[in-house]
């Protein structure tokens, strides 16, 4: 383990300095692009317009023989538009670490786009030495192509052992951004019996006692991944990085992806993953503070202005607990409100 001073110590001689806090940055949702088609790359500089990060995938999902094509293809997309200049971030998901595509993944976009990419999604991350073996690589790529601002690591909780180990993983390195849930690979590595892509499952359920008079039994599916979440969600704000749900594969089954979402969203995640145009505007609504509840927030601030105390509004008790909760909402609330016009109307700021 590092020394704390040794901690934010660049890794290699002239690279950037590591951040000591996360840049400021709104991420309700992550969307994701196949960058070997020529068709979908062409829309980019368009899609990117409306979410807060584009995300250019190399990984699962692209055929092998396009691999290539994903990579440079992407490198391409990042050229294509100044990402930064609209507010939009820039990822790529590169590789898993054994494949025989990471290490060139690595080292041709960090050379060609390294300037303008934000952050690096790291697929199925056992442990923190997957984040050091990156930490290490990036600082001497960085340095050799003059980056002066450090590329941030987002890993995928994935695997089993990911999430024994996501405490490690989460304080790693300080080019930890966040950590996404991954839950059709972790369903595998688990040996969970589903063939789904996040979201519940209607064998999963809690089913009331018999009654007396015979009568039906109420039954109600239950969240599969409450314990991944929450374990998560602890690891990341303890490491003061960001939890993220990650993807939602019923593309038609727009209520349910809501569902996740907003389950996500309570839970303390920043955002999620949109795989289709159409899990866009869910995660923006989502992961946006509801209007109503940022102006009750405000109204706990307002009746307690120095933070302590007691005091009732509509029947509830506020103290100290619950202005620190208003104080998350409303924080969150003008991070979004300062990039989306429409929601600062909303919450009238
Ligand atoms: O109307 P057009 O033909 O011009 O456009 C189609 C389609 O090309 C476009 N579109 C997208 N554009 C940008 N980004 C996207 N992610 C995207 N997806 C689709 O929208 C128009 C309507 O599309 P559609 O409803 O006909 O949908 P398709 O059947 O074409 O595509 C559905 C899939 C799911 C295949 C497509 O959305 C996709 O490839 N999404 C990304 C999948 C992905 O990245 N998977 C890996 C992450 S999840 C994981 O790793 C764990 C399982
Ligand atoms: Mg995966």
């Amino acid at each position: 383990m590092k020394t704390p001073r040794a901690f934010f110590k660049p890794l290699a001689i002239g690279a950037p300095a590591p951040y000591r806090d996360l840049p400021v940055r709104v991420e309700r949702m992550i969307h994701f692009v196949p960058p070997h088609l020529e068709k979908v790359r062409a829309k980019v500089p368009e899609i990117a317009r409306g979410v807060d990060v584009i995300l250019g995938n190399l990984e699962d999902a692209i055929p092998a023989d396009a691999k290539v094509a994903a990579r440079t293809g992407f490198i391409e997309m990042a050229r294509s538009a100044d990402f930064a200049g609209m507010g939009t971030g820039l990822w790529t998901r590169i590789n898993c670490l054994n494949s025989p595509w990471m290490l060139d993944d690595v080292m041709e976009i960090v050379a060609a786009v390294g300037d303008k990419l934000d952050v690096i999604m790291v697929p199925k991350v056992e442990g923190p030495w997957d984040i050091h073996y990156l930490d290490q690589l990036l600082a001497q790529l960085e340095a050799k192509a003059g980056i002066n601002r450090p590329i941030q690591l987002h890993a995928i909780l994935e695997t089993a052992e990911g999430v024994a180990n996501v405490d490690a993983i989460a304080l790693a390195s300080p080019r930890m951004q966040g950590i996404s849930l991954g839950p059709a690979d972790l369903a595998a590595s688990r040996a969970m019996k589903t063939t789904r892509v996040g979201g519940g499952h209607p064998g999963y359920r809690v089913v009331e006692d018999p009654h007396a008079d015979g009568r039906a039994r109420v039954s109600v599916q239950q969240d599969l991944w409450h314990y991944t979440f929450a374990k998560m969600i602890d690891a990341c704000q303890t490491a003061g990085i960001k939890p993220f749900y990650g993807p939602f594969g019923d593309i038609k089954d727009l209520e349910a992806c809501e569902q996740q979402f907003r389950n996500a969203f309570i839970m303390g995640c920043a955002g999620a993953w949109s795989l289709h145009p159409d899990q866009i505007g869910i995660a923006k609504k989502v992961f946006s503070p509801d209007p109503a509840e940022v102006a009750f927030a405000r109204r706990i601030l307002d009746a307690m202005p120095d933070g302590s105390g007691v005091a009732m509004l509509d029947g509830k008790m506020q103290d100290d607990a619950t202005w620190k909760q208003a104080k998350v909402m409303l924080d969150s609330a003008r991070l979004v409100a300062a990039k989306d016009p429409e929601m600062a109307a909303a919450y009238g700021f």
